[in-house]
């Protein structure tokens, strides 16, 4: 089965899914590989592996060694091109629709192309939007773009509809790696009504009741990267996925 159709059936049966990302820079390969069995054993819907840079050359190696002993379904989340394996099950094909720098919206995407086609990866298309978040975060700062302002729920909308009439499969509402404020509960509430295509968010969650607000909102995915690399309590993960799985 292909990746995107088992995310739809998560999506499906449990109301929403839970993502956990796994930053190499953030772990050694034998903390990643223990952290990916955690997530197996906690009902973790999928692994997302990447980050804004990558200061490790060991990316094939972890992805490797992750699905050695993990059946998680293994999703990159590229910060750049550098980040492709043929290990990895599938790849979030992004395209950072909130900016208005070419090489984040076209340009790494046409390098990319031709060698996720030779390692026989999954591309799972997705707009990437950028939404404010209390701090000029990694991603921000790298992309050398500007985040949609958090109140303007109709300069998200006005995009994800832009998305999804281009033919992409999801749209994920990044308020940034370790952001002070994660995205608004009013604006996934709002984009919802809007779009059909599932909505994706991450970054600054930190508790179980935040996710799961998120998901009632309208998110169908959830992402949580930092509050799990530094805790690593597999209880916690199971809270997570809990809330997550619990749509009301
Ligand atoms: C970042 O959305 C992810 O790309 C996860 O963010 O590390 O803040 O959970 P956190």
């Amino acid at each position: 089965m292909k990746v995107f159709e088992y995310l739809t059936q998560v999506r499906v049966k449990k109301g929403a899914g839970y993502l956990v990302l796994i930053d190499p820079d953030k772990q050694s390969l034998e903390e990643a590989v223990a952290l990916a069995k955690s997530c197996a054993d906690a009902d973790v819907d999928a692994l997302l592996v990447g980050g804004s840079l990558l200061f490790t050359h060991i990316f094939d190696e972890l992805i490797k060694g992750i699905k050695a002993e993990c059946n998680l379904p293994v999703i990159i989340f590229p910060g750049s091109t550098r980040q492709l394996s043929k290990y990895a099950d599938a790849i979030l094909f992004l395209s950072l629709l909130s900016g208005r720098n070419v090489n984040y919206i076209i340009g790494d995407q046409v390098l990319a192309a031709p060698i996720i086609k030779s390692m026989k990866l999954e591309p799972i298309s997705t707009a990437y939007l950028f939404i404010e978040s209390g701090n000029i975060t990694s991603a921000q700062f790298l992309s050398d773009t500007k985040p949609i302002p958090r109140e303007k729920a109709d300069i998200v909308i006005a995009h994800a509809l832009a998305a999804e009439y281009l033919g992409m499969s999801m749209v994920y509402l990044e308020a940034g790696s370790g952001a002070q404020q994660s995205v608004p509960d009013a604006i996934i509430a709002t984009l919802h009504k809007f779009i059909t295509i599932p909505i994706i968010v991450g970054g600054g969650i930190r508790t179980p009741e935040e996710a799961q607000k998120k998901v009632n909102a309208g998110a169908s995915f959830i992402v949580t990267g930092n509050v799990i690399e530094q805790s690593r309590d597999r209880n916690l993960i199971k809270a997570f996925a809990q809330a997550i799985h619990s749509k009301a």
